[in-house]
């Protein structure tokens, strides 16, 4: 039992170090002439491409060996490399450059400033720069402009997703862009913060963007209303299965079907709204505004309970009045009687014959 015991400590003991003792070794450095600016490597780790402020752009591979080396017009701001290492894309000032993993100068583009970041499809197929000359310029593979859009600032950064379909590129003019691959401008939002650093989800998802100012910055999360509306029947559906033994959801559960069935099509708000009612419906069943928890009549409007309970009492009190009404009547009624009995008592003495009166007072 003890050596049991003993064992499982130091299983535990050894899973803890595997947990937390991730170390790197240095496989190797390399110098370069100048500031190395920008970095990249394939997902297998076989090519590594460098920019350096020594105008060159580098390849190694992970042995460490330079595969070539390129002297451009000026400083290396940016690189980026396909995953499969057939392509680099690198930024100078004045040029974009465009290599094939052998270093062959495939094309080369002039613009009116620093290239200050640069972005490529994993195919190769479009390639996006940002230029401190304020443009976005977007190519295809062959170094064809397929169209460039001015903003107000430097761009200082781009990224694109994989596919190519959404290019959001942050601005010096405090604005993030969000294009199409033919160039449309999606969406634009304005910040208080110059826009330096974008990243978009290769689902064009979700975005993250980074922003400078005078006294610090911001990270900005966005989210389409495509990745919003399937939070929002995510977490409905969760809400639903949470309460489901507790309540009858019905309606909430045809209601979720139905944001599913939008979503599906593409209707992303439609999907948003129903979920959201769903939601909703869920929690409080007769949507009177009150949750299922807190409502004394989960499955009864209290709007209706109050009106009725408001009207039972209308009818209290006019019954109430009625009752009074006709007891002070009937007192009336007494006293006159008692008054009229009293005066025939009277006229009796006198010695009128009343035998009449009394036998209808009877
Ligand atoms: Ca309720
Ligand atoms: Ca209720």
């Amino acid at each position: 039992m003890k050596r049991l015991i003993m064992l499982s400590l130091l299983l535990s003991l050894s899973l803890f170090n595997i947990v937390h003792a991730q170390e790197y070794s240095m496989l190797w450095k390399y110098e370069t002439g100048n500031w190395v600016n920008s970095v990249a490597i394939t997902p297998d780790g076989e090519y590594i491409i460098a920019g350096s402020c020594d105008d060159n752009v580098y390849l190694f591979n992970k042995e460490g060996k330079l595969l070539w080396k390129y002297k451009t017009y000026s400083i290396v701001i940016s690189v980026s490399i396909t995953p499969d290492g057939e392509y680099i894309v690198a930024g100078s000032y004045k040029y974009v450059y465009f290599f094939n993993r052998e270093g062959k100068l495939l094309w080369k583009y002039e613009t009116d400033g620093n290239i200050l970041s640069v972005a490529i499809t994993p195919d190769g197929e479009y390639i996006v720069t940002g230029s401190d000359d304020n443009n976005v310029y977007f190519f295809n593979r062959e170094g064809k402009l397929l169209w460039k859009y001015g903003t107000d600032g430097d761009v200082n950064s781009v990224s694109i997703t994989p596919d190519g379909e959404y290019i959001v590129v942050g601005s010096g003019d405090k604005n993030i862009y969000l294009f199409n691959k033919e160039g449309k401008l999606l969406w634009k939002y304005e910040t208080d913060n110059s826009i330096y650093p974008v990243s978009i989800t290769p689902g064009g998802e979700f975005m993250v963007t980074g922003g400078a100012n005078i006294v610090g910055g911001n990270v900005y999360l966005f989210a389409s209303l495509q990745a919003i509306s399937k939070l929002i029947i995510e977490n409905t559906k969760s809400t639903i299965s949470q309460i489901k033994s507790k309540y009858d959801v019905k309606e909430a559960e045809t209601l979720l079907s139905q944001a599913e069935e939008a979503f599906n099509k593409g209707d992303y708000s439609k999907a948003k709204e129903l979920a959201l009612k769903a939601k909703s419906l869920a929690l409080d069943i007769d949507q009177d505004g009150i949750p299922n928890e807190e409502d004394f009549a989960p499955y009864i409007n209290n709007y209706y309970i109050y009106a009725s309970g408001i009207a039972i009492l209308g009818i209290l009190i006019i019954i109430g009045r009625m009752y009074h009404t006709h007891r002070k009547r009937k007192k009336e009624y007494e006293r006159k009687m008692k008054e009229f009995k009293s005066k025939v008592e009277k006229w009796k003495k006198e010695g009128y014959d009343v035998s009449e009166l009394e036998e209808m007072l009877k």
